[in-house]
């Protein structure tokens, strides 16, 4: 059964024609591996809307590949966005390696529009429409997507941070029976129940792969104000560090994206270095890091001589 491994890739995702401001790079981690994803050239309006969909369907392809390729390897595997459509490629090349994967959603946003309900036409508000097999009969086929093939349930999803869902996503949630635990929910549950839930709706019957796909802009904007779309009333730094160590401590992380930190949208550079060290907070307590200080090795007080 795969579960978390014990070294980590990271793949550099630069994707950010899936939304509408330029800027969307990957945090400050390392100076390589980012992919090479090319702008199709005269990459029109797909119903007059929605923007750049062949691009975001190559470089998602790409994207697939990459992750499928370090979880092979024997990897966990971090992608660091690169706006949110990209998710439509790492949880496919994921999902390639692990079939029975679940995803754990972590977002103000449900990103599951569907191409014919989006309002944006951004594509980063769209990604889980994609990947849900029971909406199929429901999304058209846009150009740069004929690989992708759906590759969750609407019982493989779990949602956390919601508070900003446009109508069609409500009826989606609703709908399909989508599990998901908004900001107003994790008021009346406290995060602890928050967790426990999503791991019984998860892992209740059997031990299986997590995909964590983290939006940034969950956290509250005071906190993570680098990002395109802030939403007031987000998760304190509190709540983040709890769902990344209980999601640690499953031993089942698999994969995970971090997305939507956007250097240019800071007003200042303390804005951006905040919004990103809370971006490798997130990342390095997924994979171990404890607020207890139990990560360090310590083997023996020095004694007085
Ligand atoms: C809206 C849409 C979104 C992130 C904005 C917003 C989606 N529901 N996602 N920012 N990360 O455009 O579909
Ligand atoms: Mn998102
Ligand atoms: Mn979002
Ligand atoms: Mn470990």
């Amino acid at each position: 059964l795969p579960r978390q491994a014990h070294s980590v890739a990271l793949v550099g995702a630069p994707l950010s024609r899936g939304q509408r401001l330029a800027g969307l790079r990957r945090c400050q981690v390392y100076d390589f591996g980012d992919l090479n994803f090319t702008q199709v050239p005269n990459d029109e309006l797909y119903n007059n809307l929605i923007l750049y969909p062949r691009t975001v369907g190559l470089a998602s392809q790409v994207l697939a590949d990459a992750v499928s390729r370090a979880l092979a390897a024997g990897h966990s595997c971090v992608t660091i966005g690169g706006d949110h459509s990209l998710a439509l490629g790492s949880v496919s090349g994921h999902a390639r390696q692990c079939p029975h994967l679940g995803v754990v959603w972590v977002d103000a946003h449900a990103d599951i529009n569907t191409p014919l309900t989006t309002q944006s036409g951004n594509l980063h508000g769209q990604p889980l429409s994609f990947l849900l097999r029971e909406l199929q009969d429901k999304v058209p086929q846009l150009p740069g997507f004929s690989w992708l093939k759906p590759c969750l349930s609407a019982s493989d999803i779990v949602y956390i941070g919601l508070r900003d869902v446009d109508p069609a996503e409500y009826y989606i949630l609703k709908n399909y029976d989508i599990q998901y635990f908004s900001m107003r929910d994790i008021d009346r549950l406290g995060i602890q129940k928050v967790m426990e839930r999503t791991f019984e709706q998860l892992m209740g019957r059997r031990q299986r792969p997590i995909h964590l796909s983290f939006d940034i802009d969950a956290f509250d904007p005071s906190l993570a104000p680098a990002t395109g779309t802030p939403v007031l009333g987000g998760l304190t730094y509190r709540e983040g560090m709890y769902i990344t160590e209980e999601i640690h401590n499953t031993g089942m992380l698999s994969a995970v994206d971090m997305v939507e930190v956007n250097p240019l949208l800071g007003a200042s550079q303390e804005e951006v270095n905040a919004t990103a060290s809370l971006a490798i907070d997130v990342i390095a307590t997924c994979f171990g890091q404890t607020r207890e200080g139990a990560h360090t090795a310590f083997d023996e007080l020095p004694t007085p001589s």
